[in-house]
């Protein structure tokens, strides 16, 4: 039988056959899978091969295969930073939930959320959450980075998942796909979907008092179909987004608005750190590249990563 993964636990996997029937199923044997050095196997949105095991009067259905992936997000391991964590694959679309406060979403996890999803090539938009609780300040501030990330090119929709504020115009960029949200604990993940889809009654919880952050409530990936047609994955939030194994002349590849520009750059092999004539070095002095994409760009390339390997993945207290 065939059918795709909705949740995993680890050890045990949620997979709803192509007749829409769900199964609870184990994998057989070691999936290595070539090129990935993954923690887990299996991950939500694989399309897998089963077969049903009939233990007593148990029905267990057992995984044999899994069919190459179109593309994955990943995020790399708390413990063994060689390894990786498929957070989920074959998705049509991501969004990012970004919030200002509580907890606040930094520059540095956005872009290298954005240049993520550039790299597997999944179409990514960022939503501008919890708008309800702004002042004209900060309501000012979303704007600017709106407008920042619209330049470049990326659909940015300011939202309130408790209000229910343009949750419509999620919806609508929703139909017909599978799309996964991810974002910071507490950013309100689980919220937008209920609020897309109320009697799915997620689990949700406050935000810290004490460290104005989310407290991990969400501890699984897992998808859900939609009245409307279209599938989505709720996440648990994490820190960093892993772009493992990206050469160092690629990054900037993933910059979409520095890939614009590298032609113009003296060298074409160009890492727009020190070279001469340097289009984006240009473009930055002239304000067309914003300092804080450089920035990000600049510590992805220079592999500054202590804070964001130990402070990666809040594991759930
Ligand atoms: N005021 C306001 N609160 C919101 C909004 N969206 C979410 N929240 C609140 O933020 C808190 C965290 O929301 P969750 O949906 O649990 O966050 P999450 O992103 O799923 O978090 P994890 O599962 O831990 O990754 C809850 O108390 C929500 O009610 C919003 O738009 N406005
Ligand atoms: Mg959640
Ligand atoms: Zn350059």
């Amino acid at each position: 039988m065939k059918g795709t993964v909705y949740k995993s636990t680890g050890s045990w996997y949620t997979v709803k056959s192509t007749e829409g029937t769900f199964y609870d199923c184990r994998i057989k044997g070691k999936f290595r899978i070539k090129g990935i050095k993954s923690t887990n196997p299996i991950a939500v949105g694989d399309e897998v091969e089963f077969e049903i095991d009939e233990a007593g009067d148990e029905t267990v259905g057992v995984i044999w295969a899994i069919e190459a992936r179109r593309n994955y997000i990943i995020r790399k391991s708390v413990n063994l930073s060689k390894q990786t964590h498929i957070i989920a694959s074959n998705l049509d679309q991501v969004f990012l939930l970004v919030t200002l406060n509580n907890p606040k979403t930094y520059p540095v996890f956005i872009d290298r959320f954005l240049a993520t999803a550039e790299a597997y090539g999944i179409p990514a938009t960022l939503l501008f959450n919890k708008i309800d609780t702004y002042d004209m300040t900060e309501l000012g501030e979303v704007k600017y980075l709106a407008e920042l990330y619209r330049a470049i090119g990326y659909t940015c929709i300011g939202i309130s998942a408790k209000t229910g504020k343009n949750v419509d115009q999620v919806k609508i960029l929703m139909n017909g796909k599978t799309s996964m949200f991810a974002g910071n604990s507490g950013a309100g993940k689980s919220t937008l979907i209920n609020a897309i889809e109320p009697r799915l009654e997620i689990k949700t919880a406050e935000i810290s008092e004490q460290h104005l952050q989310g407290q991990h409530t969400t501890t699984f990936a897992e998808m859900y179909d939609l009245s409307f047609e279209g599938r989505i994955i709720d996440t648990p939030g994490i820190k960093g987004f892993g772009v493992v194994d990206m050469k160092k002349e690629e990054i900037g590849d993933y910059f979409p608005e520095f890939f614009a520009l590298k032609g113009d750059c003296k060298f074409n092999n160009c890492l727009h750190l020190d070279e001469p004539n340097c289009a984006v070095k240009k473009a930055l002095e002239n304000d067309q590249v914003t300092w804080s994409r450089y920035k990000s760009y600049v510590q992805m390339l220079t592999g500054e990563e202590e804070n964001y390997r130990t402070d990666l993945f809040g594991e759930k207290k």
